[in-house]
């Protein structure tokens, strides 16, 4: 990190978009400060940084904001190349990759997520865990393909998917914890179940990723789950 770079990250602790940021910085070595919104009453600088969707993660590269948190990890890696380990292959097929499964984890797996525990009706719930499956399914295929025989979907070393899914972990351990479901399944899934192990040990997730139980409390107050 060049002398002189300043970078603050607008965020709120329970964001898993907010914890992709985090991990990213925190993979890279970056330091940073942490401003924690009030999305019930945003600051300017929110209103301001991200005046499209006005929503965190935005983080503030010497003043200039980058939105979005895929799009932000992306920046991460490309502006602090010399910094860490990269977070995207040298190879424009594997980056292609990559950023597919990216888009597959918040297209597929957040969506049917969300149905399956916050949804009204128990169909919509039934129907959500299904999809929830299905796409984990896949992301065990994904795993598989991408990681060659290694740890992560990165190869030796975690990258873009790695943070991608990563970041839904604290919410998707919660979620489990709440409702009794096994969403790890080392017989249907055992490449995935390894590899929460594998990447729920590593320094970065940790000082990364929200406390799984003080996020089952939140989302029991606020009736998320
Ligand atoms: N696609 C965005 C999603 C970000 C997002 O949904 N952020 C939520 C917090 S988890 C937010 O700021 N919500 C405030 C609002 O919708 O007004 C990303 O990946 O950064």
């Amino acid at each position: 990190m060049a002398a002189g770079d300043d970078l603050k990250l607008l965020g709120v602790w329970a964001s898993p978009f907010v914890s992709r940021v985090k991990l990213a910085l925190s993979f890279k070595g970056l330091s940073f400060e942490n401003v924690e919104e009030d999305l019930g009453n945003k600051s300017k600088l929110l209103l301001s940084s991200n005046p499209v969707h006005k929503k965190v993660p935005v983080l503030l590269h010497n003043g200039k904001p980058i939105c979005d948190s895929v799009v932000i990890v992306q920046y991460i890696d490309e502006a602090f190349s010399g910094t860490g380990p990269s977070l995207l292959s040298s190879d424009p097929h594997e980056r292609a990759i990559a950023r597919f499964w990216a888009a597959y984890i918040d297209d597929k797996l957040i969506v049917a997520w969300r149905q399956a525990f916050s949804s009204m009706t128990e169909e919509d719930k039934s129907e959500g865990t299904k999809q929830m499956f299905a796409a984990l399914d896949t992301l065990e295929g994904a795993l598989r393909e991408c990681s060659k025989g290694q740890g992560y979907f990165g190869g030796e070393s975690v990258g873009l998917v790695d943070v991608s899914l990563g970041s839904l972990l604290s919410w998707l351990k919660a979620s489990a914890v709440h409702s009794g479901i096994k969403i790890f399944d080392p017989v249907k899934t055992p490449l995935l179940a390894a590899w929460v192990e594998r990447f729920s040990e590593l320094d970065g997730a940790k000082a990364a990723l929200p406390d799984v139980d003080r996020l089952v409390e939140f989302a029991k107050t606020r009736k998320l789950l």
